[in-house]
Formats: C-alpha cells, sequence, structure tokens
C-alpha cells in the first residue's frame, strides 16, 4: 500500500537513472491532417504507402486492434525465418494504445505509418542480431539487438525486459521483441516529452500517472 499512499498523496516524481540523452526513440508521428490535403503534397512512396493504408484501414480509414492483428500475422506467415507464436489481440490491443496519440482508440494514417516503419526497421535489427539464427533472441543476444534499436538499457532493465516479454528459457520471439519495442519507444518518448526541464526528471500527478500507464 506504500505505493498506494504516494500516489494519493498528490505528485509523484519519477527519478531515472539512465541518460535520457542516450535514447533514440523515434519522431512523433505528424500531426492528423485531412486526406485532401495530404495528397496534394507527398513523395510517391507516402501516395502508394497511402493506397495500402486504405485497403488495411477499411471504410473508417482508422486501422482497429483486430485489423492490425490480421495484418501482423498476414506478414508473418510469409516470413518462415521469424519464429512467432502469432501477435495475440492483447499485444495489438497495447500497440495500438501506445500509438493513439489522437486518442481515437485506432490508428490513423500518419499512427500507422510511424508504427509501420518502426516495425520494418527493427524486423531487420531483429535478423541481424539473431547471431546463431535460432529465430528467438536469446538472452545472450538481447542486450546488443535493443542497443542496436536504440535503446543501450542498463543490464537491471534488460533482464526485467526478459522476465516480462520471453519464455522460460530465456528467448524473445518475434511477435513479443516488436510488442516490446513499440512499448518502450512509446514510453520513451512520453518521457521526453514530460521532461521539461531536459534533466532526466519527470514530475507527474496521479491523473496523468495513470493515463500513462492504463493506456498503453
Ligand atoms: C510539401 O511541400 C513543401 C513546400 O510547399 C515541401 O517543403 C515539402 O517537402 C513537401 N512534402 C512532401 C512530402 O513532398
Ligand atoms: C529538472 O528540471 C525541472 C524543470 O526545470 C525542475 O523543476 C527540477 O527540479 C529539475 N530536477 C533536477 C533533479 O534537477
Ligand atoms: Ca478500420
Ligand atoms: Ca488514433
Ligand atoms: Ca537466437
Amino acid at each position: 500500500m506504500f505505493l498506494a499512499k504516494r500516489l494519493i498523496g498528490g505528485i509523484l516524481d519519477v527519478v531515472s537513472n539512465i541518460d535520457p540523452a542516450v535514447f533514440v526513440p523515434s519522431d512523433p508521428p505528424a500531426p492528423r491532417r485531412p486526406l485532401a490535403y495530404a495528397e496534394q503534397n507527398e513523395s510517391d512512396e507516402e501516395r502508394q504507402f497511402r493506397k495500402v493504408f486504405q485497403q488495411l484501414a477499411g471504410d473508417d480509414m482508422e486501422v482497429s486492434p483486430t485489423e492490425l492483428m490480421n495484418i501482423l500475422n498476414r506478414i508473418i506467415s510469409k516470413h518462415g525465418d521469424l519464429k512467432t507464436d502469432g501477435f495475440s489481440i492483447e499485444s495489438c490491443r497495447s500497440m495500438v494504445a501506445v500509438m493513439d496519440c489522437d486518442s481515437t482508440g485506432k490508428l490513423g494514417f500518419h499512427e500507422f505509418k510511424h508504427l509501420w516503419n518502426n516495425i520494418k526497421k527493427w524486423q531487420g535489427v531483429y535478423k541481424t542480431y539473431d547471431t546463431d539464427g535460432s529465430g528467438v533472441i536469446g538472452a545472450d543476444e538481447l542486450p546488443n539487438a535493443f542497443r542496436a534499436a536504440g535503446f543501450p538499457l542498463n543490464d537491471e532493465l534488460f533482464q526485467m525486459i526478459i522476465r516480462r516479454y520471453s519464455d522460460e528459457n530465456g528467448n524473445m520471439d518475434f511477435d513479443n521483441c516488436i510488442g516490446c519495442l513499440v512499448r518502450l519507444d512509446a514510453m520513451c518518448r512520453a518521457f521526453k516529452t514530460l521532461d521539461k526541464g531536459n534533466n532526466g526528471t519527470i514530475k507527474v500527478n496521479v491523473q496523468e500517472w495513470l493515463q500513462l500507464t492504463m493506456y498503453s
């Protein structure tokens, strides 16, 4: 009840012992723009991606957790070299929540594009740092993989991530790895946003703390 007391007490100071300057979280998604506006001025690549997005997102033009799950599972079924038991709905709900900047409960074009680019990048890291070719990221491979993905955490945090996201043998499969990196990236971006003095410390009240932790 110690934590609850501190929370109810009002203000919670979260002090990080990690230098935030070493993180390289991805840039935040661009703000929402009307579709028609965006189409006047975009690269060929962006226009192509928009066509794909329109098919994936359906009539509401947003990707729901279920749609995300179907997309990701369809893609990984074509990559036999990535070990995975498939993306679960729970993991997709979490990814949508942490990427959902405008609180629609689904991913709009820019939110989805941002997630997509990260998954592409991290899939490359996953393959490169699976050095024994087992198809999974072992506990010994994980620190280098995460450093390459832009997250040079300390050993304590690597151990914690393995406890939470890897199996009992310390192996992390592809869907767990993506779920973990999406969350890690989003949490680092959230921290940077809240770190007003840019000194590695944030001050949040109960309301903000719960918004951050419960919609994730
Ligand atoms: C959109 O147009 C502006 C100038 O009007 C330009 O600087 C920018 O690079 C363009 N963006 C794209 C994606 O083409
Ligand atoms: C960090 O910066 C904030 C805002 O400028 C300030 O209120 C806070 O005391 C600073 N914390 C530390 C540990 O320096
Ligand atoms: Ca949809
Ligand atoms: Ca959204
Ligand atoms: Ca491996």
